[in-house]
């Protein structure tokens, strides 16, 4: 891809010398001898040297300045890739490309080798890693803090149709973006016992009986322009002592590195649920483990800038993300008791004005609870922390008059109803000052379901935060064709302010010379994703059909089993009338289940068997195709949405929280088809309902249906369509070798559709229909899909941190 924009030869020469230099010096070779990835690696690291730059630049500005800081607290960051996010941020992408050509080298080539940084699962992760970039483009002084994991999210591997989970090693060529501090260095306590401190009766003295260190590793993210700059820091788990000599000495060889290994799984690996399974003793390990290294870091930063714990929240903000770092409320009440000597009371203020929680589902399944017993031997003095805020808190709401038993057993900090249980939303919701949801229908439903009562005893508290995307990744460095034809036709503006300049491509809409240039960058980037196709799967796609994309992990919430069911119907039809006048579809599916996820696993196998059927039968020739690509990660995303013309978002309403692939696709031009459910709602608003493809239950609708609804069977037996399609998976047509290998998948479906997917089936239906008749209309297609790009302006993750920044920290 050639820019027509001005390349400064001047940093081209620089680059060309920087990169040669680093090959030499650092990467060790020779460039008659080096390969691609020692290319790859000098590129990084002279791309390393422009970002320390401007960031050591950033840092002592914000320090000079005494700007508020605000910390992302996330045990997930999924930033994908960094080497053409670095350069096009620093806007050397360019000079870069030629540099290397110079070199002999290709750029595309080298992008390739870099692996994923895929620590995070999906969506929360993914947030995490949009909301750094804009807060460095922001200029927000900020850090991300979270773990350094050794291996992220598994590979996926298809055999025979079925996942498999591999290890991920995205650390064994090094990683030429961090910075190790090894002189940044905090003990971590586990277990023990707590004494009282003299003279003193809230304030205790912990002493633990284990010890692990955390060590920082940095990770500088550049903002757009190449101004701001911010850190990730992720803590990686050290032993005390890396071996113990005098057992080692005794013969026992095993023995002396056994703490280690012990110390070390901390940081091992990233926990590849998105949803809460069993609370495993590591998973809280974790948790405590990365919160008491940044609370420790952050507040040795405060006290070394302002010297008074109390002005805390005055220059730092704390955002929690989810309740994974929850125990970061029980941890600063410790600090500030136990280490710094403030009162109880002075302290809770503290906390609360400094804290945050942004709430990330609803699902009860997923709401993250501990049990008593195990806090209390991993935790012990955090445990009396929790239960004296809730003693106190309980007592406040007596005082206030509010005596209903049953509300007070709900909104209690332990829940006694199956074992006793610490509720870490509660907690994370007490002792926070704001509580937010992603999406506008999410929050609402946060008021009226799970936080009800709290809603209602702090009503002031939950606020939304609909959530955005960087439009840097995913326009500008995903799909330059596009970012090419906005520059072309609004100008750089629209790339510096994307909400204000991209609403001015509405006009275009009704321009049939731009619609038809619109069209052309999408086949470019079809005939592009389709050759992937073709390498890497052997499957040949017709570019000229409708690409229609379900990306995301994979749940029974998200609907995957919806849209297959849908696909063997559309099989069925044209099967059933050959001649008909079908419009070509290509089905594109990726996606992870978690491990031990068995519904979810068997979705992909379905997945893969029908790809098998249909893509393998002759009678339906180029009609109809199904893909399931492996491995799904940021950067397989990358090229999947340039290429998508339909954009699959058909959650069960009420239940996604927000989506964020959901506003990827639509500012890349696809049409959305889908619930109202989460973003969608608001995206609907925004480039209106007519030119997006909704269907379904409404949220209200589905919690009717939930409460009073018993079996499907009446809507199966009504829907001649569903029943021939369910009939057709029950006769073993798609696995031969195992005929009721989907029975209980049918069962689920018949006998307790949670997901309403049979009550949205044939709606769905005629939505797909109204797909088909817009696309044979390309006028009408086209102009719905610029209007589609026109309208995300407001989903750019600048405009969500500027929110977050204005109504929550007191950032700007
Ligand atoms: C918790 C405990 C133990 C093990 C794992 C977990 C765990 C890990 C990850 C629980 C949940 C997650 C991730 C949740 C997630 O990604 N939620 C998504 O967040 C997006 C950003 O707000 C939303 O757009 C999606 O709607 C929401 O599903």
């Amino acid at each position: 891809m050639t820019r027509a924009r001005f390349i400064s030869p001047n940093e081209v020469a620089a680059l060309r010398a920087n990169i040669l230099s680093k090959l030499t010096y650092q990467v060790g070779k020779d460039p008659e001898s080096a390969l691609d990835h020692d290319w790859f690696m000098a590129t990084a690291l002279a791309t390393r040297d422009y970002i320390v730059d401007r960031w050591m630049s950033r840092t002592r500005e914000a320090y000079r300045t005494g700007q508020k800081r605000v910390y992302y607290l996330s045990l997930e960051f999924l930033i994908g890739r960094l080497l053409i996010d670095s350069l096009s941020n620093l806007g050397i992408l360019e000079e870069a490309r030629r540099a290397l050509a110079d070199l002999g080298v290709d750029l595309e080539r080298i992008r390739g080798l870099e692996p994923d940084a895929a620590l995070g699962n999906g969506g929360l992760g993914r947030l995490a890693a949009c909301f750094m970039e804009s807060m460095a483009t922001l200029g927000i002084a900020s850090y991300g803090y979270g773990i350094r994991y050794e291996h992220g999210l598994f590979r996926q591997v298809i055999a025979d149709g079925f996942q498999q989970e591999q290890p991920e090693n995205w650390l064994d060529f090094g990683n030429p973006w961090e910075f190790e501090r090894a002189e940044v260095v905090y003990e971590i306590g586990f277990g023990g016992h707590v004494t009282p401190y003299e003279g003193s009766q809230l304030r205790q003295v912990w002493i633990p009986s284990e010890k692990v260190r955390a060590v920082a590793y940095d990770t500088p993210i550049m903002g757009w322009g190449g101004e701001g700059a911010n850190t990730l820091r992720l803590w990686r788990s050290r032993p005390l002592e890396n071996i113990k000599l005098d057992t080692f000495n005794a013969g026992d060889h095993i023995g002396a590195v056994a703490d280690q290994a012990r110390a070390e799984s901390i940081s091992r690996v990233l926990y590849p649920a998105d949803s809460t399974e069993a609370g495993q003793e590591l998973r809280l390990r974790q948790e405590y483990f990365f919160v008491a290294a940044s609370l420790a870091d952050l507040t040795r930063r405060h006290l070394k800038q302002h010297g008074d714990i109390m002005s805390l929240p005055e220059h730092n903000a704390i955002q929690l993300n989810d309740t994974h770092p929850a125990i970061a409320v029980a941890e600063l009440m410790r600090l500030l008791v136990d280490v710094h000597g403030v009162p109880w009371n002075a302290a809770w203020d503290t906390t609360v004005a400094t804290l945050s929680y942004t709430n990330h589902t609803l699902l009860p399944e997923a709401l993250e609870t501990w049990s008593v017993y195990l806090m209390e031997r991993l935790l012990p003095r955090h445990m009396q922390i929790i239960y004296m805020i809730n003693a106190q808190f309980l007592d406040s709401l007596r005082a206030r008059g509010e005596t209903d038993g049953s509300m007070l057993s709900y909104v209690s900090l332990i829940d006694e109803s199956h074992g006793r249980r610490v509720r870490m939303g509660n907690l994370a919701f007490i002792g926070s000052h704001k509580i937010n949801g992603v999406s506008g229908l999410h929050t609402e439903l946060m008021r009226k379901t799970v936080f009800r009562s709290m809603h209602r005893l702090f009503p002031d508290r939950i606020n939304n935060k609909t959530n955005g995307i960087t439009f840097r990744r995913w326009l500008y460095q995903a799909n330059p064709a596009l970012t090419d034809l906005l520059v072309d036709v609004l100008g750089d503006e629209v790339q510096d302010d994307p909400e204000n300049v991209l609403p001015r491509l509405k006009p275009y809409a009704n321009d049939a010379n731009f619609r038809e240039r619109f069209a052309q960058q999408r086949r470019r980037n079809k005939d592009q994703f389709a050759d992937l196709v073709r390498k890497n799967m052997d499957i040949t796609l017709d570019p000229g059909a409708i690409f229609d994309v379900q990306i995301k992990r994979i749940h029974e919430y998200k609907r995957q089993l919806m849209n297959l069911l849908q696909t063997i119907a559309l099989y069925q039809a044209i099967k059933n009338n050959p001649n008909g006048n079908w419009t070509p579809r290509v089905k594109i599916f990726a996606g992870k289940a978690a491990a031990s996820y068995h519904q979810a696993k068997l979705i992909i196998k379905l997945a893969n068997d029908v790809a098998k059927v249909v893509n393998n039968d002759p009678s339906i020739r180029d009609l109809l195709k199904v893909v399931f690509l492996p491995n799904y990660n940021v950067s397989l995303a990358e090229v999947i949405i340039p290429a998508a013309d339909l954009s699959e978002q058909i959650s069960t309403a009420g239940l996604e929280a927000s989506g964020t692939s959901n506003m990827k696709f639509g500012l890349n031009g696809a049409l959305t088809i889908g619930t109202m459910d989460g973003a969608n709602v608001e995206m609907s608003e925004r480039v209106g309902e007519e030119n997006m493809f909704i269907f379904g239950l409404r949220a209200d609708e589905v919690e009717e249906r939930q409460r009073t609804g018993g079996n499907s069977s009446e809507i199966i037996n009504n829907s001649p369509r569903l029943s021939a399609v369910m009939a057709d998976i029950r006769s073993g047509h798609f696995s031969p070798d195992d005929p009721s290998r989907y029975n209980g998948l049918l069962d689920v479906l018949t006998w307790h559709d949670r997901f309403q997917v049979c009550a949205d089936f044939d709606d769905y239906w005629l939505a797909q229909s109204r797909v088909e008749e817009r696309w044979n209309q390309p006028d009408r297609w086209w102009s719905s899909a610029v209007l589609n790009t026109a309208g995300m302006g407001w989903f750019s993750s600048d405009r969500t941190i500027r929110e977050y920044a204005t109504d929550i920290w007191q950032a700007l």
